[in-house]
């Protein structure tokens, strides 16, 4: 990788992500873009910004040839919550988005991240240990352009030979940017409500166990991922990795260890809940551990500590 650029920059991954990435190749080789700029930030200021709506192919084009980048990590997407509220702007984007980027790298050669989701996976998928390959059938809008945009990428590597890699992330819990309108945001919010108000009222129910990755974790997975063998890739676009599975009771046990007074109650949003129960309690990652080594660091515990440590610096609490 030498000159990348990041669509969707200036959210929950890309904010962290740019920062990682100029500090590991240079702050002028990595383009920060999103559709809008709506304040000056770390990742406006410290390198190159493009404003880049991806549903315009033409505006991908410019920023790819204007910087003569060689490698798009797409970051722009609706997420699953968001998503429901407004399907045909989740295609849009999600798909519109996807495929102006895979053209654009055709005629420009270069390579493509996207990442992928658990949410490709439904409510027929085996729910334990879920494979990599297996029963993919789900009932979001979100969902359904994660699979198919999977299955995009595959067919731009088989038929034009675009380099196109990606991860399945389970839901990614980080103290920078605020998650973007996912069903695993509330493992955000509950270390934020928890320093602020010792109590966090959680809009899934009790039980209900997904799998989970701390932010350090996941940038490392796109880093590794983009500079794997590529003779070792057998999946390419769909890697299932995690990190650490649990449910509300979970995390709150593991944050009443650093504030004992915590209290979780429950108001259970139930279009929420439906997309939490169409999705995986727990992932096999083993073929992103055989196939780019894929290993993360941070357990429950560790992460529960280093966020609640760098939340508080941030909250000044
Ligand atoms: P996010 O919602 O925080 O950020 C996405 C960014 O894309 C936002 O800043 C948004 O303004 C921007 N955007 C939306 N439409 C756009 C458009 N037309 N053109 C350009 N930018 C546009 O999302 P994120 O959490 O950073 O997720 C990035 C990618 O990772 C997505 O593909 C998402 O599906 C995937 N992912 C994220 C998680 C997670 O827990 N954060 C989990 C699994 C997969
Ligand atoms: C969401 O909840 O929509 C995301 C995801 C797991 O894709 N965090």
């Amino acid at each position: 990788m030498k000159k990348i650029l990041v669509t969707g920059a200036l959210g929950q991954i890309g904010t962290e992500l740019v920062m990682k990435m100029r500090d590991m190749y240079g702050a002028n080789n990595v383009i920060a873009s999103s559709r809008s700029k709506r304040k000056e930030t770390e990742v406006t200021e410290s390198g190159p910004f493009e404003l880049v709506d991806v549903v315009n192919a033409q505006q991908i084009a410019d920023a790819v040839k204007k910087h003569n980048v060689d490698t798009v990590v797409n970051l722009a997407a609706i997420l699953s919550a968001s998503g429901e509220a407004n399907p045909s702007g989740t295609w849009d984007i999600n798909m519109g988005g996807l495929y102006n980027i895979l053209e654009v790298a055709r005629e420009n050669n270069c390579a493509v991240c996207t990442p992928s989701s658990i949410a490709v996976f439904g409510p027929s998928t085996p729910k334990e240990q879920t494979p990599q390959d297996t029963v993919m059938r789900p009932t979001t809008m979100y969902g359904v352009t994660k699979v198919a945009g999977e299955l995009l990428c595959d067919y731009y590597h088989m038929k034009f030979n675009v380099d196109t890699r990606g991860m399945r992330y389970p839901g990614l819990i980080s103290n920078k940017a605020l998650p973007g309108g996912g069903t695993t945001d509330y493992a955000v919010h509950i270390y934020y409500e928890a320093l602020k108000h010792k109590k966090y009222e959680c809009f899934l129910d009790k039980g209900t166990r997904m799998d989970m990755m701390y932010m350090p974790d996941a940038l490392n997975a796109v880093i590794q991922l983009m500079e794997a063998d590529p003779a070792k890739l057998i999946h390419r676009n769909a890697f299932n990795v995690t990190a650490m599975s649990f449910d509300p009771e979970g995390i709150a046990a593991e944050i009443r260890k650093h504030i004992p007074e915590f209290e979780l109650t429950y108001n259970v949003n139930q279009d929420i809940q439906k997309i939490a129960n169409s999705w995986p309690d727990s992932l096999d990652d083993s073929q992103a551990r055989k196939q780019w080594n894929w290993n993360p660091k941070y357990d429950l515990a560790s992460m529960t500590e280093d966020m609640l440590t760098e939340l508080k610096k941030k909250l000044n609490i």
